[in-house]
């Protein structure tokens, strides 16, 4: 049975909503339509797809995607940054490029400033503020109900 409960966790698809708010008391959410994370092999990678919001996409956007990337931990640097560690750098666990347009596993920094503003090692979502922390944020995944033959299919596919 476990195998089995691994099955459903690696194949399933999910839609992720998150909610946010800022230091000025304004609040943003996002949701992807579809959203899931390779195995343990595959490092957990990020797979999300089909934005909708209100704080901008800081997650999949072309220039600044975090699609596909593994994730990473001070102690595990699977980032694209080759001469740093990403995690360590900024203080959290997260699907680190070279480093990051969002970073949700940031410091949290009272007010929402940081020590330094170059060091930007915050709670971030860029697309809202790229040099302040936010105040609250939650993630939140519920499992699709339609997920066809056909695109387990592809999950499949995508995970080889
Ligand atoms: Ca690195």
């Amino acid at each position: 049975m476990t195998s089995h409960r691994r099955w459903v966790f690696v194949l399933g698809d999910y839609k992720l909503r998150i909610e946010m708010t800022d230091w000025d008391g304004k609040s943003y959410w996002v949701e992807y339509s579809h959203f899931r994370l390779g195995d343990e092999a595959n490092k957990y990678s990020l797979h999300a797809h089909g934005y909708s919001g209100t704080a901008g996409d800081s997650l999949t956007a072309d220039w600044v995607s975090h699609n596909n990337l593994p994730f990473s931990t001070k102690d595990n640097d699977n980032d694209k940054r080759f001469y740093d560690n990403c995690a360590e750098h900024y203080h959290g666990a997260w699907w680190f490029n070279s480093c990051f347009e969002s970073h949700l596993n940031g410091v949290y920094y009272h007010r929402g400033s940081h020590r330094d503003y170059f060091v930007r090692n915050g709670i971030q979502w860029n697309a809202l503020h790229a040099h302040a922390s936010l105040k609250q944020v939650t993630m939140m995944i519920t499992p699709n109900p339609n997920v066809t033959e056909e695109m387990q299919d592809e999950l499949r596919n995508d995970l080889k």
